[in-house]
């Protein structure tokens, strides 16, 4: 059989997690999340694929801290040997915290990748879930869209954000992320400073939304029109 002649590289921007309980006021509160709606806006109709996450869970989630009895948020127990953090119930499937941000201008998204359904297995990252071997699916349809360039933006910058920035350079990525369109929760203190300090040390580039439609434009042919 023929092979198919091979697409050029796709720029992708991956947006995680902008949900509105991760916002000010939102059970999972990420200081200023709802900051980086108009700065993701601006920048998504630079990609050729933009991708969204949503935090999808089920109620009883094995990450809520009101699933474990005497438990409280914030707390780290071990469950099916896997270490899990506890939250405050957040991100329930279908409800309004977990749709993407309503300021969110969903015309340029090509997909939305619902991630931590399963009940008793959590998923940070956007590749796998907590077992960091089940796949979400993400891998391979980026692969068939020959997608190699991620831009990575969204929310958490030190938990969602981060554990998809590791595995995509794990799976050989080239991986930038925009600093501008992060937030982190930093809890506990000093954690946002870690992560942001590994994923560039892990080879991730942290780059400002201003300097991406140059990025973009001279590293690869993306048709943006300043
Ligand atoms: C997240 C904590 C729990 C995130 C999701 O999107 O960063 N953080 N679930
Ligand atoms: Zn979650």
């Amino acid at each position: 059989m023929a092979k198919a002649s091979s697409p050029s590289c796709k720029s992708v921007l991956l947006i995680v997690d902008l949900q509105p309980d991760f916002c000010t006021g939102g059970p999972l509160e990420v200081p200023g999340g709802e900051q980086i709606v108009p700065v993701v806006n601006r920048i998504s109709r630079l990609f050729d694929r933009v991708i969204a996450t949503r935090d999808w869970h089920p109620k009883g989630h094995v990450s809520f801290a009101s699933r474990h009895q005497g438990s409280a948020p914030l707390q780290t127990i071990e469950y099916n040997g896997i270490e899990q953090i506890l939250w405050p119930d957040h991100c329930i499937a279908g409800s309004a915290g977990a749709r993407l941000h309503p300021d969110l201008d969903t015309r340029p998204l090509d997909l939305i990748l619902d991630k931590g359904r399963s009940i008793d297995l959590d998923s940070y990252s956007a590749f796998f879930e907590n077992d960091h071997r089940t796949p979400t699916g993400l891998h391979g349809y980026l692969r068939e869209l020959s997608g190699e360039i991620l831009h990575i933006c969204g929310l958490a910058a030190d938990v969602c954000v981060y554990y998809s920035v590791m595995d995509a350079l794990d799976l050989g990525y080239q991986v930038y992320v925009v600093e501008d369109a992060i937030r982190g929760v930093d809890m506990p203190e000093g954690t946002l400073n870690k992560r942001i300090n590994a994923m560039q040390e892990s080879g991730a580039e942290f780059i400002r939304s201003t300097a991406l439609g140059h990025t973009l434009k001279t590293n690869h042919e993306t048709g943006y029109n300043p």
